[in-house]
C-alpha cells in the first residue's frame, strides 16, 4: 500500500528539521513535501483521470463535482517537528462533493484506518465501531486548541473548562485526522475543532460515520465537505450533547 511506504518518510529526522513557517503556529517540513510527492506520483500512475488536491500544493482548477483525491501528507506537523509520534497521513477520495473512501495511516503504530461509503470502517482489516458511552462523565473528549487563532483563546478555554468539569477527561493530540480515527474506533467518545480544512477531516468524517458515529458542524447540522468547517464528531449521543450543550 502506498500509505505504508510513504509513512516510512516520517522517520527522516533531517527532513523533519527542514521547517518553513506558513503562518502563526503553521509549519511545513521537507517530510510533508516528500510524502505528498510520493503519493501524488503513485496515484497519478494508477488513476491518471482522478484529480489531486493536497495541502502543500497549489490547488487551482480542482472541479469538486468530479473525482478528486484529498491528501494531508502530514497531519500533525508540529508534532512531527517535535518527534512527538502523533502524526498521520490522511487520504480521501471524493466524488460529487461526497467522501467515498477514507484512509488514515499512523506510521508510528502502523495502524491503517479505512472506510468505504456504505461498507463500514476498519482498522488493519478488522471492523471498528464508535464507543457506546452515553454519559459525559464516562467520556474522553479530544479538544482542538486552534493555536493559529490565539484571539479565540479566552472563549476556547472557557468552553474547555466547562467541558472538563463534566467529562471524564480531555485530551489534545495535535492531529485532527488521528482524533477522528480514534473516535471511529471508540478510543475517544468525542472530538471538536474550529476551522478544519477539507484535507484534515474528509477521511476521518467517513471513518466516524461508517463506524456508526456522527459528524456535525457547530450549529448541529450534518457537517458538509466545505473547504473549511467547524467539526464536532463522536458517537451519536455524545456528539449531539457536545453540539447542543457546549459549542
Ligand atoms: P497540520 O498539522 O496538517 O497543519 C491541530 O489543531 C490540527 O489543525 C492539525 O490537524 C493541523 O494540521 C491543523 N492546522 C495546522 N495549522 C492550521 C491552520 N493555520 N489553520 C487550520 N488548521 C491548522
Ligand atoms: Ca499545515
Ligand atoms: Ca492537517
Ligand atoms: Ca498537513
Amino acid at each position: 500500500h502506498h500509505l505504508r511506504q510513504a509513512g516510512k518518510l516520517f522517520q527522516d529526522r533531517t527532513a523533519a528539521g527542514q521547517v518553513q513557517t506558513k503562518g502563526i503556529a503553521d509549519y511545513v517540513t521537507a517530510v510533508d513535501y516528500a510524502v505528498q510527492q510520493y503519493i501524488q506520483e503513485h496515484l497519478e500512475v494508477s488513476y491518471p483521470h482522478i484529480q489531486f488536491l493536497s495541502e502543500e500544493k497549489a490547488n487551482q482548477e480542482i472541479d469538486q463535482s468530479g473525482l478528486v483525491w484529498v491528501l494531508d501528507p502530514v497531519d500533525g506537523t508540529t508534532n512531527l517537528i517535535h518527534d512527538y509520534h502523533t502524526s498521520c497521513i490522511s487520504l480521501a477520495l471524493m466524488g460529487g462533493g461526497e467522501v467515498v473512501l477514507g484512509m488514515i495511516y499512523n506510521p508510528y503504530s502502523k495502524e491503517l484506518f479505512q472506510a468505504k461509503k456504505g461498507g463500514g470502517s476498519y482498522l488493519n482489516g478488522e471492523r471498528i465501531t464508535v464507543s457506546g458511552a452515553t454519559k459525559m462523565e464516562e467520556s474522553l473528549i479530544a479538544i482542538g486548541t486552534s493555536p493559529y487563532h490565539k484571539e479565540m483563546a479566552d472563549e476556547n478555554f472557557e468552553l474547555f473548562k466547562r467541558l472538563f468539569l463534566d467529562c471524564q477527561d480531555i485530551r489534545r493530540s495535535g492531529s485532527a485526522a488521528l482524533d477522528l480515527a480514534h473516535v471511529a474506533c471508540g478510543r475517544l467518545e468525542g472530538y471538536f475543532e474550529i476551522g478544519l480544512k477539507i484535507w484534515d477531516f474528509a477521511a476521518g468524517m467517513l471513518l466516524v460515520r461508517e463506524a456508526g458515529g456522527s459528524v456535525l458542524d457547530y450549529s448541529g447540522a450534518q457537517a458538509d465537505t466545505s473547504m473549511v468547517n467547524n467539526i464536532v464528531a463522536g458517537n451519536s449521543e455524545i456528539c449531539r450533547l457536545l453540539a447542543s450543550k457546549y459549542l
